[in-house]
């Protein structure tokens, strides 16, 4: 297949590429290093530090003698946009090319306006450069499995079948996102749904949960293969900040009671998850909805599953939660159509000991402490209403 991978540069777009072309896949990377000016932006860096682009790729090709296509610019510029995907003629676009941060998308109106317009624009022009360029190209999206928030009812693969007053139908399941970065993901699947109906595209959304790790098989390469790492409180997510504090004696910070659930996914079983999804591409016109996680758990279950694991002593604080969530809610996930291709998951407890704990410990002198500390309040807007 010949795989365009948009955000290639990135957490969980690198390792992906880096997977499918070990298996056998024709890759090219789209990238505007958004990213990387995020850390530059936050005064911050990845804890492992990260290469370029272009040496990650050549590095690629002097191990594996296999090459990797890149095309720098932004999804925001819709003829750059449609003159790769022109150039490229994919068979399938994987698109991780999103401002993904929670926190950074609550920090004042210019940061939320700047998150759904990169997210949500950037899809658009990618739905109007496939129906241009070849409506058959199979369209593979990140989603988020925060996009459903926190219903009291079991949460679906997308789709809910309802009867109302005696009538039944099937509708895309209701939404109740926690961020304007969430909603953003929100608005892209409802354009994906009606491109699909109406244009007849083929998409597959991926509802994933808070991936976790650092190393895939591909990566390990080479250390300058590696992917980066964030750890803080505006782009870390839970787990790999959690493992960071361990590590380094920081108490680990447990937002409200912990109660708040989540789906969490190692990053072996991210990346193996889109080849599942690219090699058995959705039907045309079908916008297919998986729920991508191996296992739920408590955020503070997950403080206690790195405590029992760290080879030495772990303090865990319930700090006052930036956030607005729910901390005591109903919990239960549908994901039955990745397993149903094959996923094999790894568990947390076994990366953690046989790769996290290790990685950290390497890179521990590059942690700036304070940047583990929130500071983004997502009550901040009504309080400023408020005067
Ligand atoms: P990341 O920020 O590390 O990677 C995103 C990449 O996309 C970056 O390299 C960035 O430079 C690029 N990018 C962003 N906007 C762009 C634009 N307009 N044009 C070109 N390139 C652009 O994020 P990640 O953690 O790798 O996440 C990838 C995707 O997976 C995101 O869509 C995110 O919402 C989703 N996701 C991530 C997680 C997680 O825990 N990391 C969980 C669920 C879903
Ligand atoms: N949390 C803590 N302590 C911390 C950090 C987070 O208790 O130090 C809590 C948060 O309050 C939240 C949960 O852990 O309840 C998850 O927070 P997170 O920052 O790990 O995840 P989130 O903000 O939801 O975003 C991350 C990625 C995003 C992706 C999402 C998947 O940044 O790109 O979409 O995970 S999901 O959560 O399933 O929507």
């Amino acid at each position: 297949m010949r795989v365009l991978v948009l955000g290639g540069d990135g957490y969980l777009g690198w390792p992906t590429a880096l997977h499918l072309s070990d298996a056998g896949d024709q890759v090219g990377i789209v990238d505007n290093f958004l990213r990387r000016g995020y850390d530059e932006e936050m005064g911050v860096q990845s804890l492992v530090p990260i290469e370029p682009l272009e040496v990650r790729t050549d590095v690629w090709h002097a191990v594996t003698g296999r090459r990797i296509e890149t095309f720098v610019g932004d999804l925001v510029d819709a003829e750059f946009l449609l003159d790769v995907v022109r150039r490229f003629r994919p068979d399938t676009i994987v698109h991780f090319a999103e401002q993904r941060s929670a926190p950074y998308s609550m920090i004042d109106r210019a940061h939320a306006v700047h998150t759904q317009h990169n997210n949500v624009v950037g899809t658009l022009n990618l739905l109007y450069a496939i129906a241009e360029v070849d409506p058959q190209i199979h369209l593979v999206k990140l989603g988020t499995m925060g996009e459903y928030g926190t219903p009291n009812i079991d949460i679906e693969e997308g789709w809910l079948d309802i009867e109302h007053k005696g009538r039944r139908d099937r509708v895309l399941f209701p939404k109740r996102p926690g961020s304007f970065y969430h909603l953003s993901k929100v608005h892209d699947s409802h354009n994906i749904e009606f491109a699909c109906r109406v244009w007849g595209l083929r998409a597959t959304d991926l509802n994933q949960g808070v991936v976790y790790g650092q190393q895939t098989p591909q990566t390990e390469r080479d250390p300058r293969l590696a992917t980066r790492f964030d750890y803080d409180a505006v782009f870390g997510t839970v787990l790999n900040r959690f493992v960071i504090q361990a590590v380094l004696g920081e108490p680990l910070t447990v937002y409200g009671s912990g109660g708040q659930t989540r789906g969490i996914i190692d990053i072996q079983d991210t990346v193996e998850c889109i080849r599942l999804a690219a090699e058995t591409p959705a039907e045309r016109g079908e916008f297919r909805v998986f729920n991508q996680l191996t296992e739920s758990m408590s955020v503070e279950e997950m403080a206690k599953v790195v405590a029992d694991t760290f080879p030495g002593p772990v303090e865990v604080h319930n700090v006052e939660n930036p956030r607005v969530e729910a901390d005591s809610h109903y919990y239960n996930v549908v994901f039955t159509g990745l397993p149903s291709l094959g996923l094999q998951p790894h568990l947390l407890s076994d990366t953690l000991i046989s790769s996290l704990f290790p990685v950290v410990e390497r890179h521990r002198d590059r942690v700036d402490r304070a940047a583990l500390l929130p500071t983004v309040q997502w009550r901040r807007a009504e309080s400023a209403l408020r005067g």
